[in-house]
Formats: C-alpha cells, structure tokens, sequence
C-alpha cells in the first residue's frame, strides 16, 4: 500500500505572498521556502512501516495527480482548506480516495467530509496508525475522531526524508503543545487542549541532534524555529530545556533560533539570560493590542506582567531581537490605531512587527460572537488569513482597516523611518557585526534583484545599503535582508490599497488617539490598579 502525503500551498497563485513566507528572503539565500508544513511531516512519521510514503510539498513540485498512490492524505489550516479542497476534488475525479486531517478539519470535520472521502480529527499520533489499518481492510469509517491526546515522549521526529533540507531556512521543532489561556481570538486551546503537555528534554535534544544537515555552509545560514504556542510554558520545564540547550549552542550543536513566548518572559531575569545564553536570536512576542481595553475585552490577561516597553528593553539588552505581534481591527480599536501602533513600534525598536487583521477563525470565542451577531460577510475561508477584512469593523470602515493593515506595513517597513529604526536598533543593542564574507555574499545574491520592483523598493535597496557601510553603528547584513523582504512584501500589498488610500493615510496620521474625558485607551499604562479599573469598567459595561 502507498500513501501520498501532499502539503498544500497556501496561495494557489504565485504571485500572492504573505510575509512568513520570506521570499524575498529564501530566494536571496538560494533556499526555496521558508517553513515546512510540520503537521504533515508529523503525520507521515506515524505511519505504520510496511506501507510505502511519499511526500510531496506544493511548493517544491506539482501535486502528482498521476500517482499509484491507494489513499492521498492532505492537511490543511483554515485558510489554506479552499485549496486543499480544490486538489481533493481533482484526486477524487480520478477515483482516488482522500483522507483530509489537521486544524481545520477537525474544527469542522462535516464540513470537510463535504469534500473528502474520510476526516481524521485531532492529533494524529494515536489515531493515524489504527486509521490506515482500517483502512488498508476496506473497513475505514468517514469520520475519526481523536479522543486523547498523545503522549509528548512518544511524538515521532517528522519525516524528513523526502525532503532535501537545503531547500528550507527554518527547521521547525516542537516541544510543548496546549495553552491554559483563553484569548478570545486564539484556535489553540480548543485544539490544542487548555493544559501544557511536554516533550521531554531528552527527546528534544535527540531531535536537535538528528535534525538533517544542509552542508557546512548552508546549515550555517538556517536557523531553529520552535514552534510552541508558548515556550515558556511552565518555569521548571523551560529551565531544564534551557539548560540543555545551552551546551548544544556552545559546542556548535544548534544554531541560532528564535521561539514563540508571551510577554511574561521578562519577569524571570535569570531565565531570560539563559535565553540569550542558549543561542535564542529573537523572541516572537504575542503583544496583539497597545490598548489595555482591547486586551482585556479579547481576555489577553497574560500580557499585563509589565510595562511593555520595560519589558522590551530587558530583551534587547540582552542582544535578542523581537517579533512583535500586533491585531488590528478589534471593536475597540479607533482609527488612530494605526499610527499609535506604528509610533511605538518605532519607539521601542521593536525590529520585525509583524501585523494581522482580526479574524474570527472558526472554533473561537471570537467566532461564536460574530456569528451570534450575524457580523461575518461570509465563510469563504480562503480570506479568513489575516490578510483581509471579513466583517464590518466598530470604529472605522471596511476599506479604512484594510488600508490601515496596508499602511502599517508600508511605514514600518518600507519607509525611511523603517531604516531609521533598524539603524536605532543596530546602534543601541547590536553586539556582533557581520562579516566581510557575509557582505559580500549577500551584495552577489542580491544582484539579480537589483532592478526589481518599484521606485520605493529600489531607493529603499539603495539607502539600507548606504547604511551598511556606515562604521559607527555595529550593523547585520542579515536583518538588512530581512527589511528588503519585508520591503519587497510592501510592494504586493499595494494591490490591496483602496482608491482613498491616501485620503485614509491623511487620516491615520491626523487621528486622536485619546477622545477627550476617556482615559481607558491610553496606551502602555500597565499597573496593576489600573488593570482592575478598566476590568470592572468592562464587567460594568458587559451587566448593563
Ligand atoms: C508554527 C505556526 C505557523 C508557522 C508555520 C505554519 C505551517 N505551515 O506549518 C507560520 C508562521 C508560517 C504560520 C502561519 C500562519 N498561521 Co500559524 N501557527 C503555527 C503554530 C504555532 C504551530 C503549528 C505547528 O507546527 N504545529 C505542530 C504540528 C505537529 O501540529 P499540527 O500542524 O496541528 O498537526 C497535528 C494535527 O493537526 C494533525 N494533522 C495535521 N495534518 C494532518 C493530516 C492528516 C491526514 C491527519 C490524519 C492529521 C493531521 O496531526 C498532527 C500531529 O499531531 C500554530 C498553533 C498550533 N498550536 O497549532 C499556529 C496556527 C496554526 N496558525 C494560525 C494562523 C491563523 C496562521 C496564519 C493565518 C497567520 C498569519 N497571520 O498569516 C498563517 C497561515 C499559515 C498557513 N495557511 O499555512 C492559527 C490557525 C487557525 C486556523 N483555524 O487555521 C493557529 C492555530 C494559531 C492560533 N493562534 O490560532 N503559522
Ligand atoms: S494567543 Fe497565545 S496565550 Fe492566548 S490562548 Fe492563544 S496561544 Fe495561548
């Protein structure tokens, strides 16, 4: 029996980009994607031996509609599933059956039975194997549902080998699954659990050792990607990981990596030094909102540890670099939102913003209200990617987010002011300089984009390239790499601007933040006190 695993591409027409893609970025390094699809790869692994794998990535070659394969297996998220519906519906006509899995299908597994021969909700780990026996039997039922979570130690490494790992920058590992939060906008407990489970420390280490090497060179320039929804899950845990990831840093054995924590990651001091210590390079940081009215209506309690930009300085003092996340379009957000969030993603250096449109993806809090207000324009899930407007926000137009979404990104990443935070940022925490070597390399990658793109993005090469060569700031041609792609992602955001983009951007800029007599939405004021006010204001609120 042979089974053919295809991860689907998100954007069916190439042209399309999102920004965690990287293109700019792989393409420049000579890699071809950025990040894998590890649930598949996951799946693949617990396959029972015996029966044949093949894994085809979509973005790496064609989906072999000819194959011999007896069952193709796809995995989609939600806004990757119109697509994989598309590829099921071209197997099907050849008669191939097809088994879909992962977060969409188990958020709405009728849905997807719609569109597939059989639905295997949950993690797959426990269920995956009995499935493919059942199946290999001709007794296989439509719809599995996982009914337990796995056991962390017994989670296998994924399947790697199809794959050649000089094709991809990041290699993915996880190490925690679940979170006891209940963010309003977030999927992850209802499909992950509400609890954190863990990998042991020395499984984590075995799969760091057994990852698949690029090549001297090329694994040199890849990097660590731990994808845990929180990795700093629980103190004793992190710790003890922390402490074993140290040596491997030392001795070579890990490169540098970057993690997914909540803001809480500053309160522990000697904590956040083993970080640095243990090669973590940057923090992606959940800070959704500036506002605490918005994050105490979305339930985000778990950001209010500290003063946000305290806690940023601790960070980078510490030589690491954050990824900044940022929502926009929450009922509470006024039209000044925009330039607020741009002013102090400025003021505090935070390097790579990184910003969503809200949206209510199927299986939240979030998605039950707007459901029960009848608010959603439709569940076309193809635009539920955080990349469009799906609903008609409180405070501002449709056309006003989107173009606010758009401007955003274009002042954070594609303006002088965006050199002049990566300069800033450079000048106060940058501790290593990149090499001559690494220069060069990057000046000879980048020649065939030198012509490429629009006038912005061209003069933006030409300046960020200025300020490489100034001696008084410790520069790193690699985040410079990185502000082009962001810069380059800029450009294919213009599609999206509204005929008022300019008049809305006018707008952004003159807007007032604070409207006169209300307090509640002045931004990074984070004590405790203050924190109980504006909760029992909301509580007040929520009774009347
Ligand atoms: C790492 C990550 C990313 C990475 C990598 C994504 C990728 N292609 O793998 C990047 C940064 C690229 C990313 C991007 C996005 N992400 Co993301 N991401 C995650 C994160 C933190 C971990 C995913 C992961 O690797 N899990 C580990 C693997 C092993 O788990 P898994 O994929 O779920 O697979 C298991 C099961 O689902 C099942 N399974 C999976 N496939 C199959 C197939 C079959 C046949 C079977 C039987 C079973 C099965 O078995 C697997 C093993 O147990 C999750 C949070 C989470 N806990 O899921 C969010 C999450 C998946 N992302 C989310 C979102 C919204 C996005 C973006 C839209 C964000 C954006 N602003 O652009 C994009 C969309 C990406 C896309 N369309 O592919 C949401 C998805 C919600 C939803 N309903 O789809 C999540 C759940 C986060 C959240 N807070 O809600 N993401
Ligand atoms: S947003 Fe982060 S902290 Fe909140 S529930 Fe989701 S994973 Fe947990």
């Amino acid at each position: 029996m042979k089974i053919l695993f295809v991860a689907t591409r998100k954007n069916v027409n190439p042209d399309h980009r999102e920004l965690y893609e990287m293109q700019f970025m792989t393409e420049a390094l000579g890699f071809q994607r950025s990040i894998l699809d590890l649930g598949i790869l996951t799946v693949a692994a617990c396959t029972p031996k015996g029966v044949d794998v093949q894994i085809v990535d979509e973005y790496f070659d064609e989906v072999p509609y000819d194959t011999d394969a007896d069952l193709i297996a796809l995995s989609a998220k939600t806004s990757c599933v119109t697509h994989a519906y598309a590829v099921a519906a071209r197997f099907k006509a050849q008669g191939k059956p097809v088994v879909l899995g992962g977060i969409h299908a188990s958020l709405k597994p009728e849905e997807a039975l719609e569109h597939v021969d059989f639905v295997v909700t949950g993690e797959a780990e426990l269920v995956w194997p009995q499935f493919v026996e059942q199946f290999h039997k001709g007794e296989a039922p439509r719809l599995t549902k996982a009914e337990d979570f796995p056991p962390m130690a017994e989670i296998p490494f994924p399947d790697y080998a199809n794959l050649d790992p000089g094709n991809f920058l990041f290699h993915q590992i996880q190490t925690t699954r679940g979170c006891p939060f209940m963010c309003r906008f977030c999927s992850v407990p209802d499909i992950a659990g509400n609890t954190f489970r863990f990998k042991p420390v020395e499984r984590v280490v075995q799969e760091i050792r057994q990852r698949p090497k690029a090549g001297l060179i090329r694994e040199r320039m890849k990097a660590i990607y731990f994808v845990d929804d929180n990795f700093i899950s629980r103190t004793k845990y992190t710790n003890d990981l922390l402490d074993a990831l140290i040596p491997l840093y030392e001795g070579g054995e890990l490169e540098e990596w970057s993690a997914e924590t909540t803001l809480n990651v500053v309160r522990d001091e000697a904590m956040l030094e083993k970080f640095a210590r243990a090669g973590c390079s940057t923090l992606i940081i959940g800070f959704e909102s500036i506002s605490e009215e918005t994050l105490l209506s979305m339930n985000k309690k778990v950001n209010f540890c500290l003063s946000y930009p305290a806690a940023i300085e601790k960070i980078h003092k510490l030589g690491m670099a954050i990824v900044g996340n940022f929502i926009v379009g929450f009922d509470t957000d006024p039209i000044s939102v925009f330039r607020d969030i741009r002013d102090f993603v400025d003021d505090n250096n935070i390097l790579y913003p990184f910003y969503s449109i809200l949206t209510p993806m199927p299986g939240t809090k979030l998605h039950d209200d707007y459901v029960a207000e009848d608010r959603l324009d439709h569940t076309d899930w193809q635009y539920y990617d955080t990349r469009h407007v799906v609903y008609e926000p409180k405070l501002m137009s449709r056309e006003q987010l989107m173009d606010g979404y758009v401007w955003l990104y274009e002042q954070s990443y594609a303006s002088d002011r965006a050199l002049k935070r990566l300069e800033n940022y450079w000048r106060q925490y940058r501790q290593t300089q990149s090499s001559f070597v690494q220069h060069a390399f990057i000046k000879w990658r980048l020649r065939k984009f030198m012509k490429t793109g629009s006038p912005r993005f061209q003069h933006y090469l030409k300046k960020g390239w200025e300020i490489l060569k100034r001696k008084d700031v410790t520069t790193d041609v690699g985040q410079l790499l990185y502000y082009y792609d962001a810069a380059h992602f800029c450009d294919f955001l213009d599609g999206y601007r509204s005929p008022n983009f300019a008049e809305n951007a006018r707008l952004f800029e003159r807007a007032v933040t604070v409207p006169e007599g209300d307090d509640s939405r002045q931004v990074m004021q984070w004590d405790t006190s203050r924190v109980k006010k504006t909760e029992a204001r909301l509580s007040g609120k929520q009774a009347s």
